[in-house]
């Protein structure tokens, strides 16, 4: 079983506009909500692809229910820590005339230090024959930076792989407590590395220097270009089909997904990182936060170029 961690979930309410006007009215052409966060969102396209994964995190008030009840609508099983705060919601604002995407992620609810305490309980709870446990996301208010150091230590010490998809603080602490996969998109990779060229050689360079010892993996997402995938002793750049973006909202969520669900299927690391490429292209050919349908995910994934590097 995949367990996946979203310490600070979202409702995401989609909203479509034709035209967006400053300082006017603005008419809402269609809104939808979905359960949103980026440990969701690997979650939600886990059971896509034909996988089961059970989703934990902080959920509270009204808008946590309702989030939680569209996932076990969709068939996804949950365990999320009851808090007193609200969950957030977050708009995602999707103008139809200029083909942009625009989100708006609130902080979140305040978390007690006891929530935390209850939280790690339940992450002690996890089976040790878990396959793989993904961490994902930003934290809200009350909940420290080394948080995911700390789950990735005790995940890590339960004898269970980790995978952290994370952005600055986060995801440098995080990344120094070696999980076992580490997916930062290319921005979050310069920031945590320094490193100011986007050419893949250059990016290669500094993730080999990191795929060493107990961090197994480094890919590094880079939108159309694909993704960069770098284990001691092999290295692959995944090249997808150009498609036209609808939202590339969840795009690297889902190849965060495809790259975990593959492994568990057995799939080696050329192929795991071909379905990830697959799933995070496919997610962009739908609008706002809906992720990737499995028949673009397969048919796309025939699609994709894998070179060695
Ligand atoms: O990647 C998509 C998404 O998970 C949306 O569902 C939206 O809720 C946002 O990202 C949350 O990201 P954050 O970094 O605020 O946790």
């Amino acid at each position: 079983m995949i367990y996946t961690i979203t310490l600070n979930p979202a409702l995401d309410r989609t909203i479509e506009v034709e035209g967006l006007l400053m300082d006017d009215a603005n008419r809402i052409l269609r809104e939808s909500r979905f359960a949103g966060g980026k440990g969701i969102d690997a979650s939600r396209v886990i059971k896509e692809l034909g996988g089961e994964s059970i989703a934990l995190g902080f959920i509270g008030g009204y808008d946590g229910l309702e989030l939680e009840g569209r996932l076990i609508n969709e068939g996804i099983l949950c365990d999320f820590t009851k808090i007193s705060g609200e969950t957030r919601i977050n708009i995602v604002l999707c103008d139809r005339r200029e083909k942009t995407t625009l989100m708006l992620n609130a902080a979140g609810p305040r978390i007690t230090p006891a929530e935390v305490g209850l939280f790690f309980q339940k992450i002690l709870s996890i089976p040790r024959d878990a396959e793989f446990v993904v961490v994902s996301g930003s934290v809200p208010p009350g909940v420290n930076y080394n948080v995911y150091a700390q789950i990735i230590t005790t995940v890590k010490g339960m004898g269970i792989r980790v995978a952290l998809d994370a952005d600055g603080e986060l995801l440098r602490q995080g990344y120094k407590a070696n999980p076992s996969v580490i997916k930062p998109n290319i921005y979050e990779f310069q920031r945590l590395t320094g490193v100011k060229s986007n050419r893949v050689e250059d990016l290669l360079q500094e993730a080999r220097g990191m795929a060493e010892g107990e961090l197994e993996t480094v890919l590094v997402s880079m939108g159309a270009r694909g993704i960069m995938g770098v284990k001691r002793g092999e290295a692959y750049w995944a090249i997808p089909p150009q498609v036209e973006v609808v939202s590339a909202v969840g795009a690297g969520d889902s190849a965060v997904a495809g790259f975990i669900y593959a492994l568990t299927k057995g799939m080696d690391f050329r192929e795991s990182l071909a379905l990830a490429t697959a799933a995070g292209t496919a997610a962009v050919l739908t609008p706002g936060t809906q992720l990737c349908r499995r028949e673009d995910v397969e048919r796309i994934k025939g699609q994709i170029k894998v070179e060695a590097l």
